[in-house]
């Protein structure tokens, strides 16, 4: 139970992620005493709602941090660069949602029901891993701790959502315009920034984020990297291939682990079931599996279609899905805040 109640604050507020964020606080009953929703200029003096209240908006400045406690990041990584430290500065302890500060060695990396005991580490900004990271690492560690692992051959199949609120919005009007028979005209993916856009209704696209030297995204090494570095195991092999489908909420992957040691399967499946955070739905015989569009709007992540590799005798299949907003982003998020307060590592 926290002593005492806490000063909050949402960057990026109006987003995808924000809107979120402002609902799982309110529903999980996180001890808030003030909750500081800020945005950018263009959003200040709005208002959204919160505990019946209505909150005004605030631009997010080095000032409005003044008495925070905890602070949300979800505004991309430009605005955590130049903001996280300057809440961290203020005596905030930042949560980044962001790549910016994943892979520095003073930011702890955490997925609560994995690594929860590195966050004392941390020196006012914790990072938040990428949505597709988290939800194979929660169901990767129990078979690291049993097994050990040699490498891992991942491919996703990413929501739409993961690309922000307006990539959704071109979703429908994409598909709409493709059924009416009238020209699609792609706006944001599959990068929002690059000038070269895809149409993502009825397709698939094969790139997350910026193409990279080595050939790969930079979604697909931020899996890499992460993943070592929240098992704390820079031998672990892992080789990822993302991929962007018309789907709104909720990322899948297909996960190949090569185990280090032999296992059996009905241990593997009691394993996966006890762990936190993970839900078994299996039987394949009986049309069980997990689906993002079923499991949406949950804060779990899920696993089915366990199975052995018919030609390797360590090597194992499983299918991964969680909500990218809300495991992936939100949830995670806050669950760390509430890891902090329990821990009485913020008091
Ligand atoms: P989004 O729907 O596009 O929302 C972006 C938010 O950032 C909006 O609230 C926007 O406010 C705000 N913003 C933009 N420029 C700003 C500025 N200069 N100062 C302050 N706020 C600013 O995006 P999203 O999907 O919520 O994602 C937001 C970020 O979270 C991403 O860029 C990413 O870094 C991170 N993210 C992480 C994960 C994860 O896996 N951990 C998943 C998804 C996203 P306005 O409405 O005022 O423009
Ligand atoms: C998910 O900096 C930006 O514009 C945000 C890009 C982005 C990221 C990121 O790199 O922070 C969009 C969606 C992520 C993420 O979680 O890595």
């Amino acid at each position: 139970m926290a002593k005492r109640d806490f000063v909050v604050a949402v960057v990026g507020a109006t987003g995808a992620v924000g809107e979120k964020m402002r609902k799982y606080l309110e529903e999980r009953s996180f001890p808030v005493k003030e909750l500081r929703l800020l945005a950018s200029k263009r959003s200040a003096g709005q208002t959204l709602p919160f505990r019946g209240e209505e909150i005004v908006i605030q631009e997010a400045t080095p000032e409005a941090f003044e008495g925070v406690d905890i602070a949300l990041f979800s505004a991309g990584g430009s605005v955590s660069k130049q903001l996280a430290p300057e809440a961290a500065k203020r005596g905030a302890v930042v949560i980044d949602n962001s790549s910016a500060f994943r892979m520095d060695e003073n930011v702890p990396l955490v997925v609560p029901e994995v690594n929860r005991h590195v966050l004392p580490t941390h020196k006012g900004i914790i990072a938040n891993p990428n949505c597709s990271t988290i939800q194979m690492v929660v169901a990767l560690k129990p078979l690291y701790d049993r097994y050990g692992i040699e490498r891992v051959i991942v491919s996703t199949y990413q929501a739409v959502s993961g690309a922000g609120a307006k990539a959704v919005e071109d979703l429908y009007q994409q598909t709409e315009a493709f059924i009416k028979g009238e020209k699609v005209e792609p706006k944001i993916l599959p990068v929002g920034i690059l000038p070269k856009k895809t149409q993502i209704a009825f397709n698939a696209i094969p790139q997350i984020d910026v193409g990279q030297e080595n050939g790969y995204t930079f979604e697909e090494m931020k899996m890499v990297m992460e993943t070592k570095k929240i098992l704390e195991d820079e031998q672990v092999g892992v080789t990822a291939t993302c991929v962007r489908l018309p789907i709104v909420q909720g990322h899948s992957e297909s996960v190949y682990v090569e185990l280090a040691s032999e296992y059996n399967l009905e241990e593997v499946r009691a394993l996966l079931a006890d762990s936190p955070g993970l839900i078994v739905q299996d039987d394949i015989t009986n049309q069980v599996y997990p689906t993002p569009l079923e499991t949406a709007n949950t804060p779990d992540t899920y696993v089915g279609r366990i199975r052995r590799d018919l030609t390797h005798p360590n090597g194992l299949n499983l299918w991964v899905v969680s909500d990218n907003l809300l495991k992936g982003a939100a949830t995670n998020a806050i669950q760390i805040a509430e890891a902090l307060v329990e821990d009485e590592i913020v008091k």
